[in-house]
């Protein structure tokens, strides 16, 4: 079902029936209109309700249906709010729980709107890269007023509904029948003409045009290169300076720009990825889920303190285990810091700091974390140390323990097998600092049990991170197409390219920030280590010997004040350094290779498409389950530009053939034998299709 239609003696009620949020679909418009049409032709029907089954009234248009003729198809959205706003006989919208988009839209195309307190209102659309596009850039500054309008449409924030009393007719008592509440309400004013339409009031705001400009500065200043921000101000301006009618016009017009834009399609394509990255095919979604009531961190250092702050404060409470009281003394007292810097920010109050802290115990024996529900280890990054930790971990946790490691490069399907209860174990990779990024990898062993990793998912979005489930290889999704993306970094140093160069042209692509200055960042003493691990196993692989040399220099980074570039106390700034550069040059003459002149343009297609033909070897391999989440693990956890929607996405938006015409041109050049395209690659391109067709 869609749409329900009941009559409730004098008044007719049309229950939006969509579920997961009442997306309006276009089988869910249609049932709807048809349900007004209904009404409109029972004589003994005096008053219209219009609300929504489930857990919302409606979350607004149905985004899986953008771009594809169902949107636009009649009857369109407009073409319902048109019939509900001319109907001859009054409509009421009665709102709970979600109203958002163009369910607000169609809210107030109504005659009337109720509702029950702490259901959450917006006008989202900007967040997708658009405004909304059903009247409600002309409609709600009749409601509210220019400003809380335009700040509800740039900002796309929910604010609650008891906050909104200009909007509501009425707002009934928290524990209301809101049917019952509803219908009472339609009972009394059936009879009440002239129909109150919003399209007929005025805003009135004096001096407008100095606000309006007040407000494309600051919005152009803050919006970067997403355009929807500053049309929800022109489109807005409008309600004030163009006639109803004119005004719907040009939001229509402005919102079919926007609808075709990359950047709005990177932002729809993120909103689902995020949502998609949850689900694994074979673990049913009501996969029975262990109990987390409690957990364990081993190891107090920088991620141990990080992770279990992520517990704190999600209220589950944390016991610390290290080796010595002062590594523990030290880790507790880093999380007070951080979150005395937070409270200073005014991000957290005293008495939050006081409760998460409150939660936090520590101890420096196994004995005492058995009980525990999970336990995460986070300790120094060596295979024969996971395993002390594991087999001690075996031996004291409860039956049912969730055993979790944060590595970042060793194989889990290894440390699983120092345990007894592998089905146990799963990587629960973090990003640093634990406490702020959004990703966590989630690493599926050979032997995790399905409950397990339904648990770790849950678990991800109770700590508010963005759980990526990845299969077990070396580096996992991320790691393992950033060692690609860092070769290809170091091998334009050797061809012509500079740090500085280099990282501006990623910068500029968008990046967070450039490779080199990431590597000053995470310490490329990190990758150093890798490197000479791989000169062992694996001496196929080529590497620059750039960051060798830097190391060699004693110049590990930021951490050593030196890296790629210098670093000044208390200033982020990165200074080229003279010696540096000359290391570069001078190897490039060891090498005996003739510096050229490198495009910024090359430079960002051998750093995204390196990423991308990895990104294609690991969904070939399974690794990762599905193209989106590639996507959301480069959007979430290495500062890939959000506008471009991730490497794989936006490698569909440059054309699959194109980026193998690249890939295969640099594979001619310097190190050519990194760049073996990916099968995968090869054929989707062939067959022109797209990695998240
Ligand atoms: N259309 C289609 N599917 C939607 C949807 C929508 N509008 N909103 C949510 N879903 C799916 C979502 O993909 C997930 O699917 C499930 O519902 C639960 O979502 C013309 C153009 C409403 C606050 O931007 O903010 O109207 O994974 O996990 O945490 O002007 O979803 O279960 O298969 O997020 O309870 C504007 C977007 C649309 C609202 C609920 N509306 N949605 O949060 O559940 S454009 C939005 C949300 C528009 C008009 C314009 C949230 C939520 P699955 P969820 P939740």
């Amino acid at each position: 079902m869609t749409a329900e239609y009941q009559v409730h003696g004098a008044v007719a009620v049309i229950t939006l029936n969509n579920p997961p949020v009442n997306g309006m679909g276009l089988e869910t418009r249609t049932a709807a209109v048809l349900g007004l049409q209904r009404a409109a032709a029972d004589d003994a029907v005096k008053a219209i309700i219009i609300t929504g089954a489930g857990k919302a009234f409606s979350g607004g248009a149905d985004i899986k249906e953008f771009n594809t003729p169902k949107a636009l198809a009649e009857p369109s959205l407009h073409t319902f709010i048109a019939t509900a706003e001319g109907s001859s006989k009054p409509v009421v919208a009665a709102i709970h729980t979600v109203c958002m988009g163009g369910g607000l839209e169609l809210s107030l195309g109504c005659h009337y709107r109720v509702a029950l307190p702490g259901a959450q209102i917006a006008l989202p659309e900007v967040k997708l890269g658009l405004l909304p596009g059903a009247g409600g850039t002309q409609r709600l500054p009749r409601v509210l007023g220019l400003e809380p309008a335009l700040n509800m449409i740039v900002s796309g924030n929910p604010v609650p509904s008891e906050k909104l009393p200009a909007l509501f007719d009425e707002i009934f008592a928290a524990d209301a029948d809101l049917l019952q509440s509803a219908i009472a309400f339609a009972e009394k004013i059936a009879a009440v003409r002239p129909l109150p339409k919003v399209r007929d009031r005025k805003v009135d705001y004096p001096n407008h045009e100095a606000f309006l400009q007040f407000s494309r500065n600051t919005v152009k200043a803050m919006a970067g290169p997403f355009p929807a921000p500053l049309e929800c101000v022109e489109t807005v301006a409008a309600s004030v300076t163009m006639k109803f009618d004119d005004g719907m016009k040009f939001e229509r017009e402005r919102f079919l720009h926007l609808i075709q834009t990359t950047e709005s399609k990177a932002l729809r394509h993120a909103f689902f990825a995020e949502r998609v990255a949850s689900k694994v095919p074979d673990v049913p979604a009501d996969t029975p889920v262990r109990a987390i009531k409690s957990a364990a961190i081993i190891g107090a250092g920088t991620m141990g303190g990080g992770i279990a702050m992520n517990f704190l404060n999600a209220g589950i409470p944390v016991t610390l285990l290290e080796q010595k009281q002062e590594a523990l003394d030290k880790g507790i007292a880093t999380i007070r810091k951080n979150y005395e810097n937070t409270l200073k920010k005014g991000k957290l109050t005293q008495e939050k700091l006081d409760q998460r802290m409150g939660l936090l115990s520590s101890t420096l024996s196994y004995e005492e974390i058995g009980q525990a529900d999970i336990v995460v280890e986070a300790v120094f990054e060596e295979l024969g140390v996971k395993e002390a930790v594991f087999r001690k971990l075996d031996d004291v946790m409860k039956p049912g323990a969730i055993l979790a490691t944060n590595t970042s490069t060793l194989d889990v399907d290894k440390i699983a097998a120092f345990t007894r209860r592998p089905q146990d174990v799963i990587g629960t990779h973090f990003f640093s600092p634990a406490n702020v990024m959004k990703l966590l990898e989630i690493v599926r062993g050979k032997e995790t049990a399905k409950d397990v990793l339904a648990t770790a998912l849950a678990l991800s979005k109770k700590l508010k991170k963005t759980g990526v489930v990845s299969g077990v290889c070396d580096g996992f999704i991320g790691n393992r197409m950033i060692e690609q993306y860092s070769r290809q970094a170091g091998f334009l140093l050797e061809e012509g390219a500079l740090p500085e160069q280099v990282d501006k042209a990623a910068e500029k692509f968008g990046f967070a920030m450039g490779p080199f200055r990431m590597g000053d960042l995470a310490g490329n003493d990190i990758g150093w280590a890798i490197r000479k691990r791989r000169y062992v196993e694996k001496p196929e692989i080529s590497y620059s010997k750039t960051a060798d040399l830097l190391c060699e220099m004693g110049r590990y980074g930021q951490k050593t004040g030196a890296g790629w570039y210098d670093y000044k106390a208390g200033d982020r700034k990165a200074y080229a350094n003279d010696e540096v550069n000359a290391m570069i040059v001078q190897h490039s003459a060891d090498l005996g290779i003739t510096r050229r002149k490198i495009s910024d343009e090359e430079i960002v297609e051998r750093l995204v498409y390196a990423l991308v033909n990895e990104g294609a070897l690991i969904l070939e391999e399974g690794i990762a389950l599905r193209a989106s989440d590639i996507d959301m693990v480069y959007l979430t956890g290495y500062g890939f530009p959000l506008y471009r929607g991730g490497p794989m996405f936006y490698a569909d938006t440059v054309g699959l053939p194109n980026v193998l015409a690249a890939i295969n041109k640099y594979a001619q050049g310097h190190q050519g034998k990194a760049w073996k395209p990916a099968p995968l690659l090869q054929q989707l391109a062939a067959e022109g299709k797209t990695f998240n067709s």
